[in-house]
């Protein structure tokens, strides 16, 4: 496939300025007729129009209603010499829904039509120029058998509905926004809703719907809920309104991303859309309340001020993963809920994005070049882009951020624009900030792949009450990218003295201290801040609070340090990162030494002075006291041993286990949910918690031939009165290979048999399971034979074949190269169904290059097999060669 490139980009030949569609429903056969009113773009020369299509049938083409020449080039329809400057265009074809496993365009799911378009996907609807920036004004007729298809729906607002001959009826929708392509979508089902009035701050009432099979209604009330509170969230931080008379979200069995933005109609993978407390876990409910809100605000930062062009797609992505998060944090309530929020956000950004930065796959945040768009909604994209859009706020503040944003919508409301556009309007509406100061600078974030180093040395001078900290940063090569400037830091810290107590900082130069924590703002490759006052030269520096910027920080503190920071840093971020680094250490010296991997004595202490601590919230005692992921661990260091990593983190989960014993039960009794389930941050976390605990304590038992903690987790598992729980108990019966994980999977299996969702949980509890001499990698092999297993439900695909990629290291990496072969042959299974779920596979062996041998020779293998395969799709074709690059 061609490379496209960025500074390629040239605005439209034409604009499509009206789009009238007809469609003839029907799963085998679909008639789409389309009515374009088109405008040539008369800053250009006159071209020929040229208009994408794929896997359509093309019946007939019509200029201002008369037959014209055209010729069909590849992907492309192309009518050489329109007739004049606005004309009409209209088209005919038909497309076979049913043999759409892609999944991308308008499909078949269970018994209904549902449509896929970002990011290319309408083209595999109908003849368009389908690009984000141009911008059209729909009227869609939908017409279908009654029976089948009961409800009709497309974006904007129902005009008409009515009954045909032969048991059909039809619905004709109008949407006002001119809108990209990528935002259509129709749905055509047999589907019932929860509806709900709202009355937004302008008086206005608006209805918002949620659309569902039937028997799933009951489980709909989570995501109303959610969508409201995004609503009034976003009026009240942003000041931007609900814009349309109705909104609607569909659910949809078969998905390939989380859910999609289409104006209007929302179109959502159940898994974001259905929970019940006995079927959904905390995480289930999170995971629905962040996607509801993440989409609605797409409405804005998305829909209504959209992309030029793909290059730009962290313009509409980072910025609304950066509100989602914000609404997440809002949401939780209390400072602690906030860090537990942050942490959980900065976890996934490192497990995620820091390796994909370091990988074949390393892109910047505003991309210059692809092959195939769909392999570009990566987490740099998303999470790295919230992270640049979490900077500017950090520059700006909260009231500069919201003004940043007023002028933003002012300027381009109703443009396709571009990141530029964005960080600009930032600027202009701060112009005393230091964003506004370096905004060349700044903007290095969007253009430059890698995760930056940076390096920090403080010195005190106990005579002068001086501490001068010395930082330099650099960035590795990446593709196309043999050399770095510096970035923009915004560095976010306070100092402590030895027992912890926060100093007041003064900076050189400085008339007074100014608190207790200030943000460095670094923009050199080598910068120092020398503070003045300090009453003791023993500091321990705090830097990076709330991980301020996202680098990879080498600060040269000790462990003792470490156990300062721990026990009293006053940023909550910062203390579990001080957990999380002893816990790196440690990991760290056990792959380098041979002696039996050990925890040292103060951490497991320190740990255990945590625990007990009552002042803190067991949600962040869960996250500060798990381990560092084997993923995370992996990608700090180079030559990586998968399996020599897993036994060293289990060596010192079984420590942990039995050190704290007494601990452990403790917390499992004292934390322990009384009263009804309620999905907020509080019950959660205590859940967390006294799940961990109960992980712990069964582990323990299991290895000291004891039953009695196994009876009761299994207990738990049968009684339990949410899936939180019961998923707790038996995740920790299963990672801890307990005779009784049998039993536990067999009932879960037939208690949730017609529950496509817990199934799905199911799979995935078995493909992350802890590996123990290579039953998980079996287990997950045959469980590829089970009768409810499918690679055409990207759901269960994901279930049972991502968690062993992207969860299960230990499960995958296997010295006999078993792992790599199945990975091989699943993705060129999984290409010809469906190769936007099969690229994503594919990218499991991204960072072969970082493994140790034998693994490294035997993945390289692998990944050449898939190379060798002729018909690859081009968006598998894409990942596999930047692989071997
Ligand atoms: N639906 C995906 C998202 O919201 C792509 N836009 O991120
Ligand atoms: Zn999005």
């Amino acid at each position: 496939a061609p490379l496209i490139r960025r500074e390629d980009y040239l605005a439209p030949a034409y604009w499509i300025r009206r789009a009238d569609l007809c469609f003839d429903l029907d799963a085998t056969k679909t008639i789409v007729s389309s009515k374009l009113t088109i405008e040539r773009n008369t800053t250009q020369d006159v071209q020929p129009l040229k208009l994408h299509g794929e896997d359509l049938n093309l019946l007939r083409v019509l200029v201002d209603g008369h037959s014209v020449s055209f010729r069909q080039e590849g992907a492309l329809l192309i009518i050489d010499a329109p007739a004049a400057d606005a004309f009409t265009l209209e088209i005919r074809n038909t497309v076979s829904p049913e043999k759409n496993t892609q999944l991308s365009g308008l499909y078949a799911s269970g018994g209904g039509l549902y449509t896929q378009c970002e990011a290319e996907g309408f083209r595999r609807i109908t003849f368009f120029q389908d690009r984000p920036d141009v911008m059209a004004v729909y009227t869609v007729t939908l017409r279908g058998d009654k029976k089948k298809y009961p409800v009709l729906l497309s974006n904007g607002n129902l005009v008409e509905q009515g009954e045909l001959d032969a048991g059909r009826h039809y619905a004709k929708w109008h949407d006002p926004f001119p809108k990209p392509s990528y935002l259509f979508a129709i749905v055509a089902a047999n589907l019932v809703a929860r509806e709900q009035w709202v009355r937004t701050r302008s008086g206005k009432d608006h209805l918002l719907q949620i659309f569902v099979k039937r028997g799933d209604l009951d489980k709909t009330e989570h995501a109303m809920n959610s969508l409201i509170a995004s609503i009034v969230w976003d009026e009240a931080r942003f000041k931007l309104p609900l814009d349309l008379e109705r909104f609607m979200i569909v659910a949809v069995d078969d998905f390939n991303m989380g859910a999609m933005e289409n104006k209007g109609l929302n179109l959502f993978n159940t898994k974001f859309v259905l929970a019940s407390t006995a079927t959904a876990t905390d995480v289930d409910f999170d995971g629905i309340e962040s996607v509801v809100a993440h989409e609605y605000f797409h409405n804005w930062t998305g829909n209504r001020i959209t992309c030029r062009d793909w290059f730009q797609l962290s313009l509409k992505e980072g910025l609304t993963v950066f509100r989602d998060q914000e609404f997440s944090m809002d949401m939780a309530g209390s400072a602690s809920a906030r860090a537990v929020r942050r942490i959980g956000d900065v976890r996934t950004l490192r497990e995620r994005q820091f390796p994909e930065d370091g990988g074949p796959m390393a892109h910047p945040v505003r991309p210059d070049v692809y092959q195939a768009i769909d392999n570009f909604y990566t987490a740099t994209v998303y999470e790295k882009g919230a992270e640049l859009v979490r900077m500017m706020h950090t520059l700006v503040g909260r009231e500069g951020f919201a003004a940043g944003m007023g002028l933003y919508f002012e300027r381009h409301d109703g443009q396709a624009v571009t990141c530029d556009e964005f960080a600009q309007a930032m600027a202009d509406a701060n112009p005393h900030s230091a964003l506004a100061q370096h905004l060349d600078v700044f903007k290095r974030w969007y253009a430059q792949a890698g995760t930056p180093r940076l390096v920090a040395h403080g010195e005190s001078d106990a005579e002068s009450g001086r501490y001068t900290l010395r930082l330099s940063q650099s960035n590795t090569p990446s593709a196309g990218q043999p050399y770095k400037q510096p970035n923009l830091l915004p560095i976010a810290i306070g100092l402590l003295d030895r027992n912890g107590q926060p100093l007041q900082l003064q900076l050189e130069g400085e008339d007074a201290p100014a608190g207790t924590e200030r943000v460095l703002v670094m923009t050199e490759a080598e910068q120092s801040f020398t503070f003045i006052g300090l009453p003791t030269a023993d500091v321990v520096p705090s830097l990076l609070r709330g991980f301020s910027a996202p680098v990879l920080l080498k600060d040269g503190l000790s462990d003792a340090d470490l156990l300062v920071l721990m026990a009293h840093d006053t940023d909550a971020f910062n203390r579990w990162e001080a957990a999380q680094r002893l816990g790196v250490n440690a990991l760290r010296a056990a792959l380098t030494h041979d002696d039996t991997p050990v925890l040292d004595a103060a951490f497991v202490e320190a740990l255990r002075t945590l625990l007990r601590d009552p002042s803190l919230d067991p949600a962040f005692k869960e996250l500060a006291l798990t381990l560092p992921s084997e993923i995370y661990v992996a990608d700090l260091v180079e030559n990586i041993d998968p399996q020599r990593l897993h036994a060293a983190r289990e060596a010192m989960l079984d420590q942990l286990a039995s050190a704290l014993q007494a601990d452990w039960a403790w917390a499992f009794e004292h934390y322990q949910v009384r009263g009804g389930y309620l999905p907020n941050a509080e019950q959660s976390g205590q859940r967390a918690l006294t799940n961990l605990a109960l992980a712990m304590l069964v582990r323990h038992a299991v290895a000291s031939g004891d039953n009695v903690w196994p009876g009761r987790a299994y207990q738990r598992f049968k009684d339990a009165s949410n899936m939180t729980d019961r998923l707790g108990a038996i995740e920790a019966l299963v990672n801890a290979h307990a005779e009784l994980a049998t039993p536990a999977l067999e009932r879960m299996h037939a208690l949730f048999k017609d529950e496509a969702l817990v199934l799905d949980k199911w799979f995935a509890l078995q493909g992350r399971a802890a590996e123990r001499g290579g039953k998980v990698f079996a287990r997950i092999k045959q469980l590829m034979q089970h009768p409810d297993f499918t690679l055409g439900n990207p759901n269960r695909a994901r279930a049972l074949l991502f968690s062993l990629t992207a969860m299960n290291p230990a499960a995958f990496h296997r010295t006999d190269a078993a792992g790599y072969v199945f990975w091989a042959d699943r993705v060129i299974e999984l290409d010809a169904i469906n190769p936007q779920l099969a690229s994503r596979f594919a990218r499991g062996l991204d960072r072969w290059r970082n493994l140790a041998e034998p693994y490294r020779s035997a993945a390289r293998e692998a990944i050449a097999r898939v190379a060798a395969k002729p018909e690859l799709s081009g968006d598998t074709r894409e990942i596999i060669d930047r692989a071997l690059q």
